[in-house]
């Protein structure tokens, strides 16, 4: 048995509608209470120094930090939304160190808490999943750029890719009957990774960042599908050709493709891309080509077939 994100899409879906029901006329507000919270509340994580204001950020309405941490894909903790809220406790932050190598003149294993030190900002962004859910997330980070430039890529260097940590005793998922393969697996086009746009986070809400929310450090690239955002880094490798990415070798390779610019036009083959429910409202709105990022990053892309690159 191999699990579908479908599944888990409709048995989201199938909970919120059982939520919503037992809600019955209680009243709107407490709509915005997610069944989630009955889930274990979040350790709020050490304050971060110095944390600048960051653009671009949206002006939307963000989630709550109890929303954004109670809501997650994270599948080292299991599938459903709430297994990282349960089982993200048990990752292991410290000592944690980031090796960055590949085609690069200067690779070097970067140690967290030296990366905590580099000037942070904030980013308001718009988060949109393959399922077709959303949230407005203010992460605190830095480029990834800053991080590449320290190695100094060399011309071979045309992709990065990305691994993720693997802790077999820690995570419930790693293993798990019908579970994908571990490491988690991501990649980038370089000028994807060295676009201003692309980030690695290290907080929230000026906060460490929670442990179902990537801890200690993830990337975030808010103009793809979520699943592009991979959580708990452990080394960045640049080299010359494409790296396989785990979604994008799913069920053969005809789920998820490596590109997966988020694109209302272009449907899921199981379902439609064109709307999005922002996670806490009630009714679904458009999604928005590049998820609203199209004036910063379309012109990446100018000249390739956005239907056939998925
Ligand atoms: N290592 C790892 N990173 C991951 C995932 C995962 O399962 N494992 N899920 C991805 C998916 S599908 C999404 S939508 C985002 C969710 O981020 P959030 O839970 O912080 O909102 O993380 C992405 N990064
Ligand atoms: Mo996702």
């Amino acid at each position: 048995m191999r699990i579908r994100s479908s599944e888990i899409t409709s048995k989201a879906l199938y909970l919120r509608r059982r939520e919503f029901l037992a809600l019955g006329a209680a009243g709107a507000g407490a709509l915005l209470l997610p069944r989630h919270a009955r889930a274990a509340e979040t350790p709020h994580g050490r304050k971060l120094d110095g944390v600048k204001p960051g653009q671009p950020s949206t002006e939307e309405k963000k989630n709550s930090f109890e929303e954004i941490t109670h809501y997650n894909n994270f599948y080292e903790f299991g599938t459903d939304k709430d297994d990282p809220a349960r089982h993200a406790a048990k990752l292991q932050t410290r000592p944690w160190t980031v090796k960055v190598e590949g085609e690069c003149a200067k690779p070097a294993a970067f140690d967290i808490d030296e990366l905590l030190k580099l000037p942070l900002e904030e980013r308001v962004y718009r988060l949109r999943c393959v399922e077709a859910w959303s949230m407005v997330i203010p992460w605190d980070g830095f480029p990834l750029a800053t991080l590449l430039e320290k190695v100094q890529p060399t011309s071979r260097a045309k992709y990065v890719a990305f691994e993720t940590a693997v802790q077999p005793k820690n995570m419930p998922g790693v293993g798990a009957f019908g579970a994908i393969p571990f490491p988690y697996l991501e990649g980038l086009r370089i000028d994807e990774a060295m676009h201003p746009l692309t980030l690695l986070a290290v907080g929230m809400y000026g906060e460490e960042l929670p442990k179902q929310d990537g801890a200690p450090i993830r990337l975030v690239v808010p103009w793809k599908y979520g699943f592009k955002s991979a959580k708990s880094l452990v080394r960045i490798r640049l080299q010359e050709t494409q790296p396989p990415t785990t979604w994008s070798q799913y069920g053969g390779g005809t789920e998820y493709g490596f590109y997966a610019n988020v694109n209302p036009e272009v449907d899921h083959p199981r379902w439609s891309q064109a709307k999005e429910r922002r996670i806490g409202e009630l009714f679904r709105k458009p999604t928005q080509k590049f998820n609203g990022y199209a004036d910063q990053v379309g012109k990446l892309y100018a000249g390739m077939d956005l239907r056939k690159f998925f």
